[in-house]
């Protein structure tokens, strides 16, 4: 299917028909065209959140009127032929920049290992996030956690939600697993002290049926009822009110088939997806057809919508980026408004073909020079063009 020419679909946009226009013209053009507004009186769902998790909150909301973030999962701690090398990055090796998005994983942390499930220690771990942080970059979080019944991992998905909801038999064990997660988050704090603010998204891609807490393994109503007690137990019990709260579901049909478990609106603030399906294929109208239902989703809401997860394992298609990824995003004046788009991480540690695990490139890798013009677009931003993220809107520079 031939594509819709982004400048053109995006009135006042760089290069697009309206700028032509004189002032006047150009402000109906702009009225007229413009994508469903996001809701101004929208902000985090945690009424107590710290000033600086309110303008995170604030700042996703405006940045992504005319940008869209990059991020990268495990960034700094390893590498397609490092692993723990103070200021490395592959994103930066290759891009010149560090990531805008820092994306961290926790499973294992319920079972108070020192290491996560892909062998990242967690004190390290807290100094990357501080460090991310520190530079201005928007951390968020997954939790692989572990099946509380059997002990199993994330992909046991023996049935386990109804044996963890208050009056279950694990529930007890559950909330521990929970209080390890609170006790994690105080160490997030900047050089003042201060909370770090995090998107957490917890029990993600929950559509599917892989994961003990997804699909076919539970009732809608569980997965509700799991949700809502887990930001009642961290937020109101625990008093933690740096978060961010990132529902996730796979890929989705329609808004419907995306809500079928939705806690609702009094509980999440960012409306996440995962796509490792459309992107696989330059051009697939699926992928802009998912973004703008999301994006609707989320402005209908006043909610933050993002591409919570996506990726070309080992990336050989050197036009990926801009052909397929960017080409994708642009390709929709409402999908292109998502806050970011995360890739996978670069682990090559339990796969036999490693190279089938990069969803970065390094400097070479057949991707490489297409990497560098994704990061020149100018929709697109990296660490080194953000606007100070944690600061009310309009206060300046971080
Ligand atoms: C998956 C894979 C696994 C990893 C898990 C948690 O998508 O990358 O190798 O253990 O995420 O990070």
């Amino acid at each position: 299917m031939p594509r819709r020419d982004i400048t053109r679909a995006r009135a006042g946009g760089p290069g697009g028909r309206a700028r032509a226009l004189p002032g006047l013209l150009l402000l109906l053009a702009c009225h007229s065209t413009a994508p469903t507004p996001v809701r101004p009186a929208s902000g985090p769902i945690d009424p107590r959140a710290t000033a600086e998790t309110r303008a995170l909150f604030a700042n996703l909301q405006r940045l992504r009127r005319d940008h869209v973030m990059f991020g990268h999962q495990d960034d700094l701690a390893y590498g397609a032929f490092w692993t723990e090398q103070s200021g490395r990055s592959d994103v930066k090796e290759t891009a010149g920049a560090y990531p805008a998005v820092y994306g961290w994983e926790l499973g294992r942390l319920e079972l108070d290992s020192t290491r996560n499930l892909d062998g990242v220690d967690f004190r390290k771990q807290q100094q990357w996030i501080k460090e991310g942080h520190r530079r201005g970059g928007v951390i968020t979080v997954s939790w692989h956690m572990s099946n509380p019944v059997t002990g199993g991992t994330a992909w046991d998905h023996s049935p386990a939600v109804g044996a963890i909801l208050p009056g279950g038999a694990q529930h007890q064990k559950f909330v521990g697993w929970l209080d390890r997660f609170a006790r994690w988050d105080q160490g997030l704090v900047d050089g003042q002290g201060r909370p770090i603010p995090i998107v957490f998204r917890p029990y993600h891609e929950t559509s599917g049926s892989w994961f003990w807490w997804g699909g076919k393994n539970r009732t809608s109503e569980q997965y509700q009822q799991l949700w809502r007690f887990t930001v009642e137990y961290l937020r109101d019990r625990k008093g933690l009110h740096n978060i961010l709260y990132s529902y996730s579901t796979d890929v989705f049909d329609s808004a419907a088939d995306y809500l079928k478990q939705y806690p609702g609106d009094r509980w999440v603030d960012v409306l996440g997806y995962d796509d490792y399906h459309a992107v696989a294929h330059p051009g697939d109208p699926a992928f802009p057809r998912r973004l703008r239902e999301l994006v609707q989703m989320a402005d209908e809401r006043g909610k933050i919508p993002a591409l919570t997860e996506t990726g070309l394992a080992g990336v050989p298609d050197p036009n990926w980026w801009t052909g397929t990824l960017l080409a994708g995003i642009k390709a929709d004046s409402i999908g292109r408004h998502i806050a970011w788009v995360l890739v996978w991480r670069n682990g090559p540690d339990n796969d036999p073909s490693p190279d089938k695990k990069w969803y970065v490139p390094y400097p070479g890798q057949a991707s490489a020079a297409d990497f560098v013009r994704f990061r020149n677009d100018p929709l697109i931003v990296f660490e080194d063009r953000l606007p100070g993220m944690y600061l009310p809107p309009g206060a300046g520079t971080r």
